[in-house]
């Protein structure tokens, strides 16, 4: 029996860099949850309604993921959709909620994730929607969420009990055919369509090593069924690879933070070949070779100019993409391959519309996220694949692939230093101190470096013709060096401002240096230009990556 529920605008539901995500808690108050879905169906809702459409709805795993998903199903049969596809015990992780978006042509799907972010009662929770092209909803769309969430009056549901998700199969909630499916089988098949497996196993098999870190998150299933069964490397190559509620009580971000179990294996004596790990929901990867930690910019530039090395790439590649922070690296590739490169804003929905039309085959952010066109979000597990099908054909080390890379294209020495959870008005006042400068900056000089260029980034898409504005303030220097400030859009308490770094250096005999050294004095002008220790008493970073 469908039910309307009166209910009333709960603020603060403007989604940000990647849905919207708060504290488990804020998730648990009464509608909060509810009204937040109401919005999405209400913006996303077609002339003829929901009748006969597939949903997909999945999560990370993470604590209050089961009870948000029987509240997804009821408001979901409520709206008269036909089916709702959901993974087992409502694990989809992020790449394989977008991959069975578009396997089952369904008409969008709402993933339960807040990534990267810590989870737990105390932790953090997110919800978003991805369309039927599989990616996340564009700020149109988001902008229409939020909106609807300022004067939501009632929302409806189905009364009907809890779906056993545990169980494979179909159920039903109302009218609604609810099927509950293997959560890592349709991802698996779409791997073995892009990669070699014959190829990959035969390489495990010769005594290529890896460790593959899921961080008690979601890629824990898909890692072991992939990595492990179907391609035979070693038992326990897979580390923490049970997702819990909690990620075991560790953040599940994937730098040289959190992620420092894996680092210290593969800075070790008995360290194997390769080194990866991926985040709360699957979408990102770090990589670390053995005595070598690639930057997630560099990994990008790599796997760029190596893709041809997967089958699903042998044809070369359309164009690539990166987030406007990320490192020139891939530039210099797509350079010297010939094809487009564009320069996009932080966050994977701004990439849809070039890999939709084609225009692009590879993108990636400097945050650990690289992808193609395969699905519309980044993709860690993919990642792991393709740089051990590159290992495998050109047969060389981390180390040797980097200095090959390094010696042919140059070295974007990159970092970022991100300063976490700043009172809000701190963090605004740097923001605005950096801002002020902007205008009278071109031609001045900066701890002896000449500023050539300075704004705020603003994003035309050359798809569709909208413009994002506000999307990172930066300071280019002649000779190409940048610094790129921003505050980040998924946090949950506070602010998060996130400084980057990057300078070019083409001379080989200088592509050994420690980063923060190669970058010290551009760090310093990062640091003295923003006032950020005096705004914010902040003396060190909170993370460096
Ligand atoms: C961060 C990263 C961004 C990434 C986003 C979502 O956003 O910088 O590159 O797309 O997280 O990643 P922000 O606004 O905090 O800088 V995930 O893996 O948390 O969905
Ligand atoms: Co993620």
């Amino acid at each position: 029996m469908k039910i309307t529920i009166q209910t009333q605008p709960i603020s603060g539901m403007k989604p940000g860099t990647s849905g919207l995500r708060k504290k488990v808690t804020v998730f648990q108050q009464p509608h909060y949850l509810a009204n937040f879905v109401a919005s999405i169906f209400a913006a996303v809702k077609p002339e003829g309604g929901f009748t006969g459409k597939t949903l997909v709805v999945g999560g990370d795993g993470r604590y209050f993921n089961l009870e948000a998903i029987q509240v997804v199903l009821r408001m979901a049969a409520a709206q008269g959709f036909a089916r709702v596809l959901v993974g087992q015990h409502g694990i989809l992780s992020t790449p394989a909620a977008s991959c069975v978006i578009r396997k089952y042509k369904a008409f969008g799907g709402i993933i339960l994730s807040a990534s990267h972010n810590s989870g737990g009662p105390e932790g953090d929770f997110g919800i978003k929607f991805n369309g039927d092209n599989g990616g996340p909803a564009p700020e149109k769309i988001t902008d229409a969420i939020y909106e609807y969430s300022t004067h939501i009056t009632a929302y409806d549901m189905v009364e009907a009990a809890d779906v056993d998700v545990g169980r494979i199969g179909m159920h039903t909630v109302g009218d609604m055919t609810v099927e509950v499916i293997d959560s890592v089988v349709d991802y698996q098949e779409l791997m073995q369509q892009l990669f070699d497996f014959d190829v990959l196993r035969a390489f495990f098999k010769s005594g290529f090593t890896m460790k593959f870190d899921a961080m008690h998150a979601v890629t824990g299933p898909y890692a072991h069924a992939i990595f492990e069964d179907a391609l035979g490397a070693a038992k326990g190559t897979v580390m923490n690879g049970t997702p819990s509620p909690d990620f075991n009580g560790h953040h599940p971000d994937p730098n040289l933070v959190h992620a420092k179990e894996l680092y210290d294996i593969m800075m070790g004596e008995h360290a194997p070949d390769f080194g990866a790990a991926s985040d709360g929901d699957g979408d990102r990867n770090l990589i670390i070779g053995r005595d070598m930690f690639v930057s997630p910019s560099d990994s990008l530039a790599v796997l760029a100019a190596n893709a041809t090395c997967a089958p699903a790439y042998a044809k070369g590649l359309a164009g690539v993409a990166r987030s406007m922070p990320t490192s020139g690296a891939v530039d210099r590739v797509a350079a010297a391959l010939g094809v487009e490169c564009f320069e996009t804003p932080t966050g994977w929905k701004f990439f849809g519309n070039l890999l939709d039309a084609g225009r692009i085959t590879l993108c990636g952010e400097e945050s650990a996220g690289t992808g193609s066109d395969h699905v519309r979000e980044k993709d860690g597990v993919w990642a792991v694949l393709l740089w051990i099908s590159i290992l495998a054909k050109r047969r060389m080390s981390v180390v040797d692939i980097m200095k090959e890379h390094w010696a042919t294209y140059g070295r974007n020495y990159y970092t970022r230093h991100d300063y976490e959870e700043v009172e809000t008005e701190a963090a605004n006042s740097v923001m605005n101190h950096i801002k002020a400068q902007l205008p009278t900056l071109v031609g001045q000089s900066l701890g002896g470096l000449k500023v050539a260029a300075a704004d705020d980034f603003s994003y035309l898409d050359p798809i569709d013709g909208s413009v994002s504005n506000n999307q990172g303030l930066r300071v280019v220097f002649e000779g190409g060096s940048r610094i790129v400030y921003r505050l980040s859009g998924t946090g949950t308490s506070g602010a998060t401002i996130r400084v980057y770094i990057e300078r070019y250096e083409a001379d080989p005999a200088l592509h050994d240096l420690d980063t923060q050294v190669a970058l010290s004095g551009l760090i310093a002008i990062a640091n003295d230009f923003s006032q950020i220790a005096q705004k914010t008493g902040r003396l060190q970073p909170t993370v460096i990556t």
